[in-house]
């Protein structure tokens, strides 16, 4: 079927946050007595704020009282946000201004798919909040990622079929979302650390929108 759209996920595709995401909860970690390593945030990539925590204290094997986790979260929000404060255009990632541009050009609609309450915020920081007519995030779904809610939602805003968009994802998790409301899928990073994806790029810095076509295309 003939691609007519892109849904981005935010944090790791479109914008360098998910080192501050990463710094966040390792002070929270720390707060609690404990280290937290890089390879145990990639499993935090892409899913909310209270499973992202749920998931440390289980790598972590920290047991809190629920009534407390409310608190942690509340913390890591904290550091999250102050961490970003000053963030601003140069906090977008390789790539894409130019594949946004390219998008308008060849009239492929595109929209934000994101875990993020922080969503809006964040693309104000960088300026880009007007270039995407459709946003989903964190606050706007009912079922986060792995569920496929926000990419379906995106899709229907921007009036397409799943199987008319590709998403593109820098976790797993975001990936199986895709995969099973039916998108095509596309990872950003590792293929150690994305194997659902269909193709990998190591960043979008240089990736026309042509190529990403094609490499589907050849995936199949
Ligand atoms: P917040 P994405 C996700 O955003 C991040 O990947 C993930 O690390 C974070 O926990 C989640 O948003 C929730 O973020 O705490 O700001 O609501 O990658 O789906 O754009
Ligand atoms: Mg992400």
């Amino acid at each position: 079927m003939k691609i007519k759209a892109c849904i981005f996920d935010m944090d790791g595709v479109i914008v360098d946050t998910a080192g501050h995401h990463y710094e966040a909860w390792r002070k929270v970690a720390q707060d609690l007595g404990h280290d937290f390593t890089p390879e145990m945030n990639e499993k935090l990539k892409g899913i909310s704020r209270i499973d992202s925590l749920n998931m440390m204290l289980d790598l972590l094997g920290v047991e809190v009282a629920e009534s407390d986790k409310a608190a942690l979260c509340k913390i890591k929000n904290e550091n999250y946000l102050d961490a970003i404060k000053e963030m601003d255009r140069s906090a977008i990632l390789p790539g894409i201004t130019e594949l946004l541009d390219e998008l308008s050009q060849l009239d492929i609609k595109y929209a934000i798919g994101s875990a993020s309450q922080n969503a809006l915020k964040v693309l104000d920081l960088i300026g880009l909040k007007n270039r995407f007519d459709v946003i989903i995030d964190g606050n706007s779904v009912e079922y986060t990622k792995p569920n496929p809610e926000v990419f379906l939602k995106a899709a229907d805003g921007l009036n397409v079929l799943p199987q008319e968009a590709i998403v593109i994802e820098d976790s797993n998790k975001g990936l199986e979302g895709a995969i099973t409301g039916g998108f095509r899928a596309v990872g950003i990073g590792h293929r150690v650390h994305l194997p659902l994806a269909e193709v990998v790029y190591s960043s979008l810095q240089d990736v026309k929108f042509n190529d990403i076509l094609e490499e589907l295309n050849r995936s199949i």
